[in-house]
């Protein structure tokens, strides 16, 4: 009778791995981040002790009072690289109904998605290893892994739902994606892992399932904010003074450029153009180029045809710029320089 169905969810996590492969590549340039949740380090991989998850077990249907069928623990040895893990257990010959079950809930993390943006992708890992020969023989074991509100009840996002999991004690992969908008940036969550057994009043050995590497990953483009805070006034002060010596050499007119200094390690993307006056019609095209904080550029700017009797007579122009960096609204300046 379980066959099909287990068959079937078998099918769905093929596929939902296949797809994270695909989420994995991204387009060349675009720099990638990632940030695992929960953020504690110690909370994903149990290597220093259970990592403030909490466990409750259930026989049917309800919490275990007295004795219970299914049991927790914390294992500091034979996870991944013979790592601390976690463990759910069911016993043999110990249960009084039919079914039993278990459940691991992560301590309450804040999402931040990627710095406070939605990520490209929302991927839950972790390890398993399930030893459940002798249930399967009479029962099955499910599996539901879920991200749960700070509760630890109210269910936001069901991440991986195998009714009827296989025996395989090795240290194996799940993987599963999530909608990239499941969760809220700014909210509250924790991770849950349920295990249910069925048919327990028949199992004469014990069966256990282990977790490891627990992560939901949120990969995304990174945007790199400025490493100093830095204001719109602050900006357009800097990029004025970093507007640097002007040449005329025939139809050119060649000038320098810095990004601020301030906005590394972000990079600032600049429009720049000359003009006879501060504002109204350019005497020369526009060029757009990027520079991190702190580099120059030298940029060389075509004069109009019709602008070049009166731009060779001047020696004053107008240097225009139009500079935007991340986290700050765009700014533009204009200085009167002397041409050279
Ligand atoms: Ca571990």
């Amino acid at each position: 009778m379980h066959q099909p169905k287990r068959n079937r969810n078998v099918s769905r996590l093929v596929l939902l791995v296949a797809v994270v492969g695909a989420l994995a590549v991204f387009p060349a340039g675009a720099p990638a981040a990632t940030v695992a949740y929960h953020p504690d380090p110690a909370a994903r991989n149990f290597d220093a002790g259970v990592g403030n998850w909490t466990a409750t077990t259930t026989q049917g249907g309800v919490g275990c009072v007295v004795s219970c069928a299914t049991s927790t623990a914390y294992r500091a040895t034979g996870g991944t690289a013979d790592s601390g893990y976690l463990q759910s257990t069911v016993a043999g010959l110990a249960s009084l109904v039919n079914t039993a079950g278990t459940s691991w809930l992560s301590p309450v993390f804040t999402y931040d998605g990627i710095g406070g943006r939605l990520p490209d992708s929302l991927v839950f890992r972790m390890d398993r290893s399930a030893t459940v020969a002798s249930l399967l023989g009479v029962g099955t074991a499910t599996q539901t892994v879920s991200v749960v509100a700070a509760d630890g009840i109210t269910p936001v996002a069901t991440v991986v739902e195998a009714a009827g999991i296989g025996n395989n004690p090795e240290w194996h992969r799940i993987s599963a994606a999530l909608d990239s908008s499941a969760l809220t940036v700014g909210s509250d969550y924790r991770i849950r892992i349920d295990a249910d057994f069925a048919n327990v009043l028949q199992v004469v050995a014990d069966n256990s399932i282990g977790y490891d590497n627990v992560v939901l990953a949120a990969t995304g483009t990174a945007l790199p904010a400025p490493a100093a805070a830095i204001t719109a006034a602050r900006l357009r002060k800097r990029t004025l003074a970093g507007i640097g010596r002007t040449v005329l050499k025939g139809r050119k007119i060649r000038t320098k450029i810095r990004c601020a200094k301030a906005v590394a390690p972000a990079r600032c993307t600049l429009k720049v153009a000359v003009g006879l006056k501060r504002k109204g019609g350019k005497a020369t095209a526009t060029k757009t180029f990027r520079r991190k904080g702190g580099k120059t550029a030298t940029v060389r700017l075509a004069v109009k045809k019709k602008r070049l009797a009166r731009t060779a007579t001047r020696r004053k122009v107008w240097v225009r710029v139009a500079v935007k960096v991340p986290g700050v609204r765009r700014v533009k300046v204009a200085r009167k320089v002397t041409l050279r």
